[in-house]
């Protein structure tokens, strides 16, 4: 009894003919197994996705591949690693069989010899040996420190350079973000938890209505999808009446500034104009609305003192990332999306907009190529409805 050409039978509607009562039962059986042959649209933006994740070991492979070509620079097959690893996030059940992921999406040759190795195994050899790897380790490292990226951390490799101690020791010229990266290393790679986040919030919350009257923050990023910790606390920040929210950054850093909440910050201005920039250059987009990265000095909220490693004096505060973003409140709800993630889900949304309706989507707009039109939208279930997507809530959308 050939299998597949069973199952694509079934699949396609044709009718199968049953010849006598042995067959019968083998294809009872098939259509059984059949049935737990999983199912999973194309796009990411298409799914619900929460925490829940019934495959794990599996998913934890692929990551962990993923960040590997990430920190290689290349992205093209980082971007592959994290859809496959995003499809099997949706499933409902764990996987048992590579047959059961017959026909699912974006499982390409290389990440189903993962998936086989590890159904196999127990383990997946490639992400074993990756995590092991001196290069690996390296890369890691030194991309942990804020404000280094892919290039910088493999120029200071190809010059001996693998660790923070022989950083250090180099005397290489870093920038002010990075001196700053480093100095606060520690507290920077540590988990924020959502605890933090919310004594984070309610100090922006304070700051930016005591220079601002009326404006209104939001927590976005993974926090608002419902995980329990992070890399950093994202907030989106704006105000009811249009034009309110311009040169508020400047005032809200002055402010967090002079209360001593600043290890570092950078304010960049917004450069977004639709009239002048319009929807044929969305790629940069993340970076037009006014943004501050900063590393803020939390106070120990009832936690344990951080040792700190120089000098082993209990630390009463800790160092966290935060991002801050003034949107006007006409582009609020593209911001909201925009910010909310999870890089894949964004990554997927821009897509559907762009290949399934010919829309150009960013942080900031929706445009409509076809009828040479911005959609607008005051709330993120109208985008959803302008792109023709069921409307997916934050917790959902954690691909
Ligand atoms: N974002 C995006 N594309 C990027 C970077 C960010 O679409 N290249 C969006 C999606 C998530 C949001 O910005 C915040 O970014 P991160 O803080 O990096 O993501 P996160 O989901 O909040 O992750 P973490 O919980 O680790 O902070
Ligand atoms: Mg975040």
């Amino acid at each position: 009894l050939d299998i597949s050409w069973y199952t694509e039978s079934m699949r396609a509607g044709r009718p199968v003919q049953i010849l006598d009562r042995h067959k019968l039962q083998v294809r009872t059986a098939e259509c059984l197994n059949f049935a737990m042959v999983f199912s999973v649209p194309n796009y990411a933006c298409q799914r619900r996705t929460t925490l829940e994740n019934h495959n794990a070991v599996l998913t934890d492979a692929l990551s962990l591949l993923a960040e590997n070509a990430e920190l290689e620079d290349e992205d093209g097959r980082g971007v592959a690693f994290r859809r496959a690893a995003a499809v099997l996030k949706a499933l409902p059940k764990p996987v048992t069989s590579l047959t059961q992921l017959r026909g699912l999406p974006c499982l390409g040759e290389h990440s189903l010899r993962v998936i086989q190795d590890v159904l196999e195994t127990g383990s997946s050899s490639e992400a074993e040996s990756t995590k092991q790897s001196e290069r690996f380790k390296a890369l890691k490292v030194l991309t942990g420190i804020f404000g280094v990226g892919p290039k910088t951390a493999a120029w200071w490799i190809r010059h001996g350079i693998n660790t923070l101690h022989q950083l250090r020791a180099s005397g290489h010229t870093l920038n002010r973000a990075q001196q700053a990266g480093l100095e606060h290393y520690d507290g920077v790679n540590r988990p924020v938890t959502k605890a933090e986040a919310d004594a984070i919030g309610e100090i922006v919350e304070t700051a930016v209505t005591s220079v601002l009257p009326g404006a209104q923050v939001t927590l976005t990023g993974g926090f608002r999808r419902g995980k329990l910790t992070g890399h950093d606390v994202d907030f989106l920040i704006t105000h009811p009446e249009e034009g309110r929210e311009e040169g508020l950054m400047p005032k809200v850093v002055s402010w967090l500034e002079s209360q001593g909440f600043l290890l570092y910050q950078k304010t960049t201005r917004n450069s977004y104009l639709e009239s002048k920039d319009g929807p044929a250059r969305p790629a940069s987009n993340m970076d037009r609305f006014e943004r501050c990265f900063s590393i803020f000095k939390l106070d120990a909220c009832g936690r344990q003192p951080a040792l700190s490693q120089a000098d082993e004096e209990p630390k009463p505060w800790r160092a966290v990332r935060v991002d801050l973003v003034v949107s006007p409140i006409s582009q609020f709800a593209f911001a909201l999306l925009g910010w909310t993630g999870s890089k894949l889900f964004e990554r997927e949304l821009r897509r559907w907009a762009g290949y399934e309706k010919t829309m150009s989507l960013s942080s900031h707009a929706l445009y409509d190529n076809k009828q040479s039109r911005y959609l607008k939208a005051t709330s993120e279930e109208e985008i959803f409805a302008h792109l023709g997507l069921e409307y997916v809530p934050p917790s959902e959308r954690n691909a």
